[in-house]
Parts: C-alpha cells; sequence; structure tokens
C-alpha cells in the first residue's frame, strides 16, 4: 500500500522508461520547420500558391484581375507579418520548452504573471492589426463600395439558390427582366478587359459567389440585389464556386465561367444561345419565374 505521502517526486522515472532527450522541443521545432518550409515552397508550385488564370504560358503567380493583383499583394504582407510572428513565438516554444525541459528531481516554479509581457503581447497585435486594417481599406472600398463599382450595364442576374446559379442575360434590348431574356443555369459568360457588373441575389438561403482566379467572393443574401463587379485580363474558361456551406448540395453549385476574346466573339454567343433557347424556352422561363416568386414573396 502507498499512501500520498510516498509520492515521487516531479520528473522521476519508473524503471525501464525509455525517454528520448529534448524529444518534446525537438518535434515542436520540427514542426514549425516543416510549415516555415512549405509556405517558402508555395510560391514556387503553381498547385502550392492560389489559383491564377486559365493562361499556361502566364506566370503561375498571377492573378487574372486587376483587383486580384492588389489583393494578392496584401495577402503577401499579412503573410510576411504572420509569418515573422510565427517563426518569433516558434523559436521561442521550442527555446522553452528545451531549455526547461522535465528532469529527475526538478521543481516547477509557478509565479503568477508578468505586466510588462502582458502589455507587450496585446500592444504588438494591435499595432499590426490596426495597420492591416487602415493598410488595406483602399482596396476594400473599390471592390465592395457601391462608388466605386463600374457604371455599366449588369451583363447578367446572378441568382444562388439550393443548388445551383441562375443566370439571366439580357436579350436584344439590353434591359434585364424582360420577355428576351436568356437563361443559363451555373454558366457564366462575360469579354476580357471590360470591367463586368453582376447583379447578385438568392432565393433562399445565403450563398456566396466567388471566383477563385479573380479573387471575387460575395455573399448572395435572400432579399438583397447586391451589384458585384470583376474584370479579367486573359480569355478562357474559370470556375464559379459557392463559397458558403449552403446545405447538403452545396457541393453542386460549381459553375463555368467564360472570358471572351472580343465583345462580338460574346455577342454572337448571346445570340446563338437566345436562338437556342426560343425552342425550349418556354419550361426554363416557367421555373425561373417560380423561383423569382417566391424570392419576391420574402
Ligand atoms: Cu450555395
Amino acid at each position: 500500500m502507498r499512501d500520498a505521502n510516498d509520492r515521487e517526486p516531479i520528473g522521476s522515472r519508473s524503471p525501464g522508461e525509455f525517454r528520448v532527450r529534448h524529444f518534446w522541443s525537438l518535434l515542436f521545432a520540427l514542426v514549425a520547420v516543416a510549415c516555415v518550409a512549405a509556405f517558402a515552397y508555395a510560391p514556387f508550385d503553381a498547385d502550392w500558391w492560389l489559383p491564377a488564370g486559365p493562361d499556361p504560358k502566364v506566370s503561375h503567380l498571377h492573378s487574372a484581375s486587376s483587383i486580384g493583383k492588389e489583393i494578392d499583394a496584401l495577402y503577401v504582407i499579412i503573410l510576411w507579418i504572420t509569418g515573422v510572428v510565427f517563426i518569433g513565438t516558434q523559436v521561442a516554444l521550442a527555446w522553452a520548452a528545451w531549455k526547461y525541459e522535465d528532469r529527475p528531481g526538478r521543481i516547477a516554479v509557478y509565479f503568477h504573471g508578468s505586466q510588462r509581457l502582458e502589455l507587450i503581447w496585446t500592444i504588438l497585435p494591435t499595432i499590426a492589426l490596426v495597420f492591416i486594417a487602415f493598410y488595406q481599406m483602399g482596396t476594400w472600398a473599390q471592390v465592395k463600395f457601391r462608388r466605386a463599382s463600374p457604371r455599366v450595364r449588369p451583363v447578367a442576374e446572378v441568382t444562388g439558390r439550393q443548388f445551383q446559379w441562375l443566370i439571366r442575360y439580357p436579350g436584344e434590348d439590353g434591359k434585364l427582366h424582360t420577355a428576351d431574356d436568356v437563361h443559363l443555369v451555373n454558366d457564366l459568360h462575360f469579354v476580357k478587359d471590360e470591367p463586368t457588373l453582376i447583379h447578385l441575389r438568392s432565393a433562399d438561403v445565403i450563398h456566396s459567389f466567388f471566383l477563385p482566379q479573380l479573387r471575387i467572393k460575395q455573399d448572395a443574401v435572400p432579399g438583397l440585389k447586391i451589384p458585384v463587379w470583376f474584370d479579367a485580363d486573359q480569355a478562357g474558361r474559370y470556375e464559379l464556386a459557392c463559397a458558403e456551406l449552403c446545405g447538403w448540395g452545396h457541393y453542386k453549385m460549381r459553375g463555368r465561367v467564360t472570358v471572351h476574346e472580343t465583345r462580338a466573339e460574346f455577342d454572337g454567343w448571346l445570340r446563338s444561345t437566345a436562338r437556342e433557347q426560343g425552342r425550349d424556352q418556354v419550361a426554363t422561363v416557367t421555373t425561373t419565374a417560380a423561383v423569382e416568386v417566391r424570392a419576391e414573396g420574402r
């Protein structure tokens, strides 16, 4: 029988116990080194970096929109700030784990805290966060403020619903919500190098309209018509995704984006789509109208 007074001293080992010296400090250090190495390698590998435009001849670091370049520059600055903090804190952690490792007979010392340390690790992050908040304001205003969006007619109205993107293009008359509108599902088209505006809506829950290669992300909120603008400097195919977990079929809200080289090419595509749709338009219009009646009834 043992009672509380025969407890083994802190740090003692049972016979036969195997210990690698400095195991934990080395493990912590190794994980941090692997993380830093991954981030240092990422810009050199297209699959590890942010998604780029469709043209393989252009660098994989090239975001295909004008606003995307600014957003990527912000991302890199924030990565540097967090990277320096990460390396500093991980070196301190590994050093402390190494220096104060448990040893037989070693007694832990307790202290209440250090006001100076508390002040330092409150003030430094505050400065970093306030700097980031002010530094990014211009870009944010350019992407999100209504006064910054281009004075152009919307190329389409995009409505998220469980689980697809309903896309309505103005027909010959150039106006939305008229009889000659063209309706497509998960298929967004616009023209290269032109500031492009869409009206974003939702028919049911919150979805998020996401163009990863163009760094555009905007929530679609029921009851709101939100203008979203973007551009692309490479023609070709892009991805449209929903970035908000909106229900069981969320994964199905993956659409195609086609950026046409010229306005004439886009107009030709729209005309031929409108002609094709003339044949089976009745069914599509009925479905879309039903969704809109539900959305507007909210
Ligand atoms: Cu969704």
